[in-house]
């Protein structure tokens, strides 16, 4: 079966895992590009280099960012000359910005790029960045506009989130990657990541959405609030301040229309009615992924809920 997966940062690249571990190479994972930035003059993509790093095998397991083991012996002489060191780049991962700095200086795409170093770390899934151009998720807050990791980790997610864009959306477009792996897609996964910052970057990417919608095959969402409360990162925050309920019934609203299913954790079953109302069938089962084993649980119960 082909299926194609929409990802963003941890939540994402966690499914991502699982789905690689059933279906192999026959996975695409079409990933976030929005908290994309440069940093020493590197270019950074931190939900790429997640979704690789989990998917080869080598992310660090606590933070699920970051390689497992990495040194920051490199940032530390960064913070001796008083340099940037609010984001934290191991030594290993500084390898990754380097060479795909590199390679996009020597005219390869992002998505060349990507599946060069994804390749290298024997990743058998196709990680396709949303566009090849580059795209700047910016979050307008009580502390002004701030690129997105300037909010999420240098300020840790705490200022008053008002609204959220996506400069340079307008000049993305659709990779050609992409849409070979829509034409012998089976099923689209909508994995659990914010809704806000990682889902709708990808289908604002200008031609997604008709590639989506004409992509007649089954498109199922998981949600990433469980219990009121987002495992990961500031969902749940950022859904309050947009005067949005942090619930599982808020996310299935976000995604009507364009998906046809939703993955509800068993904490928020009571729900489940009322997302059903919403014109989309409900598949009830437990979503927290603490393991390589629940990942691919997680992920086999939803290929095998495709074929019913
Ligand atoms: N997240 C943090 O909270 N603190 C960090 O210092 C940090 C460094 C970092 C380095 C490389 C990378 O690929 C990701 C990193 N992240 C860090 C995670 C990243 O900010 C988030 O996972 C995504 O942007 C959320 O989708």
């Amino acid at each position: 079966m082909n299926v194609i997966a929409l990802a963003g940062g941890v939540g994402g690249a966690k499914l991502a895992d699982g789905l690689q571990r059933i279906v192999g190479e026959n996975l695409a994972v079409v990933v976030n590009t929005g908290d994309d930035f440069e940093l020493h003059g590197l270019r950074i993509a931190p939900d790429l280099d997640t979704v690789m790093y989990t998917l080869g095998g080598v992310a660090n397991p606590e933070t699920g960012w970051g390689i497992a083991g990495d040194t920051f012996n490199n940032l530390d002489m960064i913070s001796r000359y008083g340099g940037e060191d609010w984001f934290r780049l191991g030594d290993r991962d500084l390898a990754t910005h380097l060479l795909r700095t590199q390679m996009l200086r020597s005219g390869y795409t992002l998505t060349q790029a990507t599946q060069n170093l994804a390749r290298a770390l024997g990743v058998r899934a196709s990680i396709l960045p949303m566009c090849n151009e580059p795209v700047m998720t910016i979050v307008i807050t009580n502390a002004g506009e701030l690129a997105f990791q300037e909010y999420f980790v240098h300020r840790r997610w705490q200022p008053v989130l008002k609204a959220y864009r996506f400069h340079g959306i307008d000049k993305a477009r659709v990779t050609p990657e992409i849409t070979a792996a829509f034409q012998s897609a089976h099923a689209i996964i909508f994995c659990p990541s914010n809704p806000f910052v990682s889902i709708e970057p990808i289908l604002n990417v200008r031609g997604m959405r008709d590639l989506v919608q004409k992509t007649r095959v089954l498109k199922i969402a998981v949600s990433p609030i469980v219990g009121g409360e987002a495992l990961k990162g500031p969902a749940g925050k950022m859904f309050a301040e947009l005067g949005r309920a942090p619930s599982a019934y808020e996310v299935a609203k976000i995604y009507r229309g364009v998906i046809d299913r939703f993955v509800l954790d068993r904490v928020d079953e009571e729900q489940a009615r009322a997302i059903k109302d919403l014109g989309m069938r409900v598949w009830i089962t437990d979503t927290i992924m603490r393991d390589e084993l629940e990942r691919e649980r997680l992920a086999r119960e939803i290929c095998e809920w495709v074929t019913k």
